[in-house]
């Protein structure tokens, strides 16, 4: 699957996805911006703002994501303006879940629910 941004605007080009649980996911985020970092961050539901949080604390030398932060299921790093990234994971347990960006207030209006079905 792929994602993007608009633009410079602080938001992602999907604010969706779907996928069956225990699939092999490659998550390929291209940053277009010409002037903003983003990362992408896949967390547990209802958790994003505290991970930004507790990401915050720990900084841009860890991407701004909390390492070990037990409501985050997988990440792509910290990327500039014009990078991709890519991450590789098995799709959690059915449910719902969150995607977001950690850079500092990115988290507000950056995110998107992804759905894992049974
Ligand atoms: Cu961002």
């Amino acid at each position: 699957m792929e994602i993007s941004v608009n633009g410079d605007a602080i938001e992602f080009d999907t604010d969706r996805f779907e996928v069956a649980a225990g699939t092999g996911v490659v998550l390929c985020f291209k940053n277009v911006s010409s002037v903003l970092q983003h990362n992408w961050v896949l967390v547990n539901d209802g958790t994003k703002d505290e991970v930004a949080e507790r990401g915050l604390a720990a900084g841009a030398e860890n991407d701004w994501v909390q390492p070990g932060d037990p409501d985050v299921i997988a990440n792509v790093k910290l990327l500039d303006p014009g990078e991709k990234g890519e991450v590789r994971f098995t799709s959690p347990v059915a449910g719902t879940y969150q995607f977001v960006c950690t850079f500092p207030a990115h988290n507000f209006t950056m995110f998107g629910e992804f759905v894992v079905t049974p």
